[in-house]
């Protein structure tokens, strides 16, 4: 089946509490979980089986313009990614790479794998993978074109290698092409090679809520914990947790190992129900909510037995419930769910909603008393102030209630995913994705393999 591209809708806030969306990116998904396709934390070795010799426009091979791509200060991926990096080995070009030998490779090739090249195709990255996870990606060029290595506008038919490179190696990255997702933004990721020659902040934003920025996390413990402030019912904050780690004596958050937790903090302006989810974040979250003021001395203010992940391999968002007393300071964890394959917590771009429910106040409603024709001499209407009492609890004195809480999990799919794609099957045909075919087209070639 083909793997369609999903669009990815982030919620953010803008001035004067007007709710902005932005659009960007697109990645590759696993379409039976709706899951990006990603690397583990660590190096993604990349072997550059291409030219070292001859020197071209801007004084590079191919081979050093590609990696380039991959490692240069200014103009590769490298120095925006949080935990994976691209590891390149210029290798002696030989006869080029092969198709699901576990070795990601880089080379030219009249008719990759045997198969003939589409129509203005420059390039082809392949993507093989195991469940959520990439296990190899080949990138492979197109012999029939002229190739140079420039900066600036494209030279007619001449293509500048690097540029490609950058769009490809976006492709083993796990970014798809934002114009085939609706999108319209400027990025080397859109299907089509342009003027534009250096990755776009919508290209990095794409990579980074996948691997991070580089760096540890501000709110990577528990005592710099993120303060959250809002006034009205909801807010919604972003953070990630790549990189972050468990400190000594932090609970397990939600029943689960984890290992890159972050920390928010809340403090609650009166009695009220409280929800908060990480809805929208783009791996399997964990979540724990406390009171306590050390990390290891912390007391769930909702319930962290409730194991965070009844359904593998989906996007699982986190949900706690709970009753907060007023001027209590709520310490939020988010995590990402540990299932013991030797690689650490899931990790990526979280996305914290928290919602605050007042008791007392969330409904007025007008009725009228009677029926009968109004008198002067009687009270003819009221007001009835529906009031909210604290879940379980019985009782509209939140401070002399002991909190009912509870933490549940909710299956998120990116928009576009689904579950009804055939994922796996080694014998699976090939697809080609490309876009119109009046310009030069990037294309990926896009596998799912059973492992
Ligand atoms: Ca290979
Ligand atoms: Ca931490
Ligand atoms: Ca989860
Ligand atoms: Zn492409």
């Amino acid at each position: 089946m083909p793997i369609k591209p999903a669009k990815f809708v982030t919620v953010g806030l803008a001035g004067l509490g007007l709710a902005a969306l932005f659009c960007g990116f697109a990645y590759i998904t696993n379409s039976t979980t709706g899951l990006p396709l990603k690397w583990p934390p660590g190096l993604i070795p990349m072997r550059i089986m291409v030219d070292d010799v001859t020197l071209l426009s801007d004084g590079l091979t191919r081979a050093k313009s590609i990696q380039a791509a991959m490692v240069n200060s200014t103009r590769g991926w490298n120095p925006n990614l949080g935990n994976a990096q691209l590891s390149p080995t210029i290798v002696p070009v030989g006869s080029g790479g092969a198709d699901d030998n576990h070795q990601n490779e880089i080379f030219y090739s009249d008719a990759p794998y045997s198969m003939a090249w589409e129509t203005n195709t420059l390039a082809v990255t392949t993507a093989w993978y195991s469940s959520n996870q990439r296990i190899e990606a080949d990138i492979i060029f197109n012999n029939s074109y002229t190739w140079d290595s420039y900066r600036g506008a494209r030279r007619g038919s001449v293509v500048d290698i690097q540029r490609v490179a950058l769009h490809e190696l976006g492709h083993v990255l796990g970014l798809d092409h934002p114009d085939e997702a609706g999108q319209t933004v400027a990025a080397v990721m859109n299907s089509h090679v342009s003027d534009l020659d250096s990755l776009a902040s919508d290209d990095i934003t794409g990579a980074q809520r996948l691997y991070g920025p580089p760096g540890i996390p501000a709110n990577n413990n528990f005592a710099a914990a993120v303060t959250i402030n809002f006034s009205g019912t909801s807010t919604t904050v972003t953070g990630f947790n790549t990189n972050a780690y468990k400190e000594v004596g932090e609970p397990n958050h939600a029943g689960n190992s984890g290992g890159r937790s972050v920390w928010w903090k809340w403090t609650a302006p009166g009695p009220g129900s409280v929800s908060i989810t990480t809805a929208g974040s783009v791996f399997d979250t964990t979540l724990g909510i406390y009171t306590g003021t050390t990390v290891a001395g912390l007391t769930a203010a909702a319930t962290d037995t409730t194991l965070d992940d009844v359904q593998p391999g989906v996007v699982q968002s986190s949900v706690g419930t709970f009753t907060a007393i007023g001027g209590t300071t709520y310490s939020i964890a988010v995590d990402g769910f540990n299932n013991s394959d030797g690689r650490g917590a899931d990790s990526g771009a979280i996305t914290l909603n928290v919602s605050f429910t007042a008791f007392g106040t969330s409904t007025t409603t007008s009725t009228t008393a009677s029926s009968t024709a109004p008198s002067t001499s009687s009270t003819t209407t009221s007001i009835a102030t529906t009031t909210i009492p604290p879940t379980g609890g019985g009782s509209t004195t939140a401070s002399s209630t002991a909190p009912s809480t509870s933490i549940t999990t909710t299956s998120i799919l990116p928009t576009g995913g689904g579950s009804s794609g055939g994922g796996g099957g080694g014998g699976a045909p090939s697809v080609w994705f490309l876009g119109a075919l009046s310009l030069l087209v990037f294309a990926r070639r896009l596998r799912p393999k059973a492992e």
